[in-house]
């Protein structure tokens, strides 16, 4: 497996590639399945088809590795806050006021489907394609389960709390901590060969809250897997998180950095510990635009990461609005010698 091999820290020529969001609907077979399960929530927690999507973008362009077709939202739903997602619009959540709605116990029962998935997939992977498992981190679904929405005025909700009442938060994050190392627990169990925390937002905190709300929590959940599970690669991405991606790194002990589109390649690694490996970081943009800017970023960004392990990947998700031969044509362009 070319990705874990990465993730042991091997520079490999040319790299594993994997796109975030490569399952999705800029790709009309998603569309087409998604029509017959109506809404996005079914087809998360159904197995056959969410192991289907899963696989998609595999068979279409044979990437290095899949990931898991879910969603970060799906543990708080678990944990009893209702969720929707309103169409073109995004999730919608009841904006979170009392902790004592949170039910722990019963979250297994309801991602049950979730790590069947899991194992559906892994099943039917071919044995050098790795599975990537995710959630997110935990200051990224708390701002979700406290705002009630995305990102469109920058969590101003879990902002203000984070000063008001940073016990709530604190005592929210701990909740989640513990949800987030069984729920990714259960999915190596069920045979994701590597993990991936998704901390989106974690660029909105001012730098001590970062420490407190991201690293921290960060730091938990990787030292607790990988304690249970000896030689388990954790990728973290701690998304807009600017200068203080080099402690973040430090810190929390994830293997693997994802870095986010604005990241100067030379300076991320001038700032991470050595043996840090990276992945990253192409503007999502240049996929929509596709052409020789596609090409050449791709071969720039393939230059810049060549004495360092490295994971080819986008800098945020692919969008819908995508033409799927500019996938193909960014993994062609990558693999070209
Ligand atoms: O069909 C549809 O309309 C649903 C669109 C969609 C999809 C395809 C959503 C709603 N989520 C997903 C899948 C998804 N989400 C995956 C699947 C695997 C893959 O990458 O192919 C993953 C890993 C996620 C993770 C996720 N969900 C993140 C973290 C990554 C990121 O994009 O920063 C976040 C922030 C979410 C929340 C979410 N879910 C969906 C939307 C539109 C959003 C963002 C809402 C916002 O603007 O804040």
């Amino acid at each position: 497996m070319k990705l874990l091999q990465v993730l042991q820290g091997e520079k490999t020529s040319p790299p594993p590639v994997w796109l975030m969001r490569q399952a999705g609907r800029y790709l009309p077979e998603y569309r087409a399945l998604r029509q017959t399960a109506g809404d996005f929530l079914s087809l998360c927690l159904n197995p056959t088809l969410a192991a289907e999507i899963t696989l998609q973008p595999i068979h279409r362009y044979g990437m290095d590795a899949a990931i898991l077709f879910s969603d970060i939202l799906i543990l708080p739903m678990a944990l009893g806050q209702s969720l929707c997602f309103a169409e073109g619009e995004g999730p919608r959540l009841p904006p979170l006021k009392n902790l004592a709605v949170l039910k722990p116990h019963h979250a297994p029962e309801i991602y049950a489907p979730v790590i069947e998935t899991v194992r559906r997939v892994r099943a039917e992977l071919a044995p050098e394609v790795a599975l990537i498992g995710f959630a997110g981190g935990p200051a990224t679904v708390a701002c979700y389960m406290l705002d009630g929405k995305g990102s469109t005025d920058h969590f101003i909700r879990t902002r203000t709390l984070a000063y008001e009442n940073p016990n709530f938060v604190e005592t929210l994050l701990k909740i989640l901590v513990d949800a987030t190392i069984l729920y990714l627990q259960a999915q190596v169990d069920a045979g994701a060969d590597c993990l991936m925390l998704f901390e989106s937002w974690s660029g909105i905190f001012p730098p001590d809250q970062f420490r407190q709300f991201v690293i921290t929590p960060t730091r938990r959940i990787v030292q607790s897997l990988k304690f249970t599970n000896p030689g388990l690669k954790i990728i973290g991405f701690p998304r807009l998180c600017g200068l203080l991606l080099g402690e973040y790194v430090r810190a929390t002990g994830v293997d693997a950095v994802g870095l986010d589109t604005i990241t100067d390649p030379t300076i991320a690694i001038a700032s991470c510990p050595v043996g840090t490996v990276f992945q990253g970081n192409l503007d999502p943009l240049l996929l929509k635009t596709g052409g020789k800017p596609l090409e050449t970023a791709v071969r720039k960004l393939r230059d810049a990461f060549q004495n360092v392990p490295y994971i080819f990947n986008l800098g945020h998700g692919i969008t819908p609005d995508v033409p799927p031969m500019h996938v193909a044509q960014l993994i062609a362009a990558l693999r070209a010698a």
